[in-house]
């Protein structure tokens, strides 16, 4: 055993602190959700049997063997009654895997699971990198992860090692812990992330979100949230792949945009919760924004509530890739509770709570994007004179 006063027994002092820390709502909210003081997953969290060798006689300084540099972008759902993520979490070998970490009421409290997820590999093209697992409890029994799988471009010069190609990895599991591969998605498009699987079936078929793109960062001539169909998921063609929402000049989704988790069935339409980029001077900036789609036509976007929904504020702004809002996760409970799992700046995992009703009434009363400075001042002296004789 290690003295009382070793490096290891001071990191285990630390990490037993941070598990154990709560969290509360910070008291500034919009009204429509409400930011929680700490993060919830950070690479502090990472559990020390990962990181330490806690044999005293091939550690004898207790020196850390394997680091760890972010815990982001993580997929959702409630499992055995617990808040379960499954968290892109990145070593600083830069390379990104998936681990399950848990929380007994989704805002404090996560530990990671024993071991990270073991992701069987198709043979002869193992993902180099993969990352922004989306979990999707479907219809036909199965939870689906699906994930972005990045190789690198074969049809690059030698010297260039950098260009990449991006997919959807599919994955199934009946326990989180088991995942069965299937094949990678087919589709027509170059290159595709922000995959997402529709939970239920439409008209007999798998209903997947796409988001097509000609290259590795930028969408070119791709681009926009698509929707096509797939008819059996261990063939995963894609078809009558179609943009159901487009990109846009000048707006917060102006370079691309991406589904976000798998969409929340409400009385009124589907919930939908999406990231946008646009260009600023100081690179990309990447907000979340909402909208929804039509209960019989999951085609067609029926509310469109302008600008972002969550922007990065505060310390959310800094990190490997500053001024990134990403989600790819949510939880809804059957009492209308929802909560909402963002990860800011490439770096760590935050939690906003949120309720149904809250979000559809953002959603079907946020005045639209006018797309013009113009349209925007109108909007704002509409609300200004309906509340004549109010303020
Ligand atoms: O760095 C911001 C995000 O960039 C990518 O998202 P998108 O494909 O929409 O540009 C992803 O790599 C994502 O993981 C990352 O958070």
């Amino acid at each position: 055993m290690y003295k009382i006063d070793s490096h290891i027994d001071q990191v285990k002092k630390q990490y037993s602190k941070l598990i154990n820390k709560g969290n509360e709502q910070v008291s500034k909210s919009n009204g429509v959700y409400n930011r929680y003081k700490n993060p919830v997953v950070t690479s502090a969290h990472i559990p020390i049997h990962w990181r330490y060798d806690l044999n005293p006689k091939t550690n004898p300084n207790g020196l850390e063997r394997i680091g760890f540099n972010a815990a982001f972008n993580a997929g959702a759902m409630k499992w055995n009654g617990a808040y379960v993520i499954c968290v892109r979490v990145e070593g600083n070998d830069r390379k990104s895997f998936f681990a399950m970490a848990e929380s007994p009421n989704g805002i404090d409290n996560f530990e990671f699971w024993d071991k990270p997820c073991v992701i069987p590999q198709i043979e002869g093209n193992p993902d180099i990198n993969a990352y922004d697992m989306r979990l999707i409890e479907h219809e036909d029994g199965w939870i689906y992860g699906i994930f972005c799988t990045e190789r690198k471009d074969p049809n690059v010069p030698v010297e260039d090692t950098s260009s990449a190609i991006a997919n959807a990895g599919i994955l199934r599991t009946k326990d989180l812990i088991n995942w069965e591969r299937l094949p990678d998605l087919i589709s027509g498009s170059a290159q595709q992330r922000n995959v997402v699987l529709h939970p239920e079936f439409v008209n007999g078929k798998y209903a997947v979100y796409t988001r097509p793109q000609d290259g590795f960062i930028s969408v070119g001539s791709g681009g926009g949230i698509g929707l096509g169909y797939i008819d059996d998921m261990t063939n995963p063609v894609v078809e009558e792949e179609k943009i159901i929402y487009s990109k846009v000049y000048h707006t917060i989704y102006e370079l691309k945009n991406g589904l976000g988790p798998a969409p929340i069935k409400t009385e009124k339409g589907w919930l939908h919760l999406a990231h946008g980029a646009r260009n600023t001077a100081a690179g990309l900036r990447y907000t979340i924004y909402m909208f929804m789609t039509d209960l019989d036509d999951i085609s067609k976007v029926i509310y469109r509530p302008g600008g972002h929904f969550m922007g990065p504020i505060n310390g959310e702004r800094i990190g490997d890739v500053s001024n990134v809002l990403f989600s790819n996760g949510w939880i809804a409970e059957d009492d209308g509770t929802v909560y909402i799992y963002y990860a800011s700046s490439d770096t760590k995992m935050h939690v906003a709570t949120s309720t149904i009703d809250k979000l559809v009434d953002y959603c079907m009363n946020t005045p639209q994007d006018k797309y013009t400075s113009a349209g925007s001042v109108e909007t704002i002296i509409n609300l200004i004179d309906k509340n004549k004789g109010l303020y």
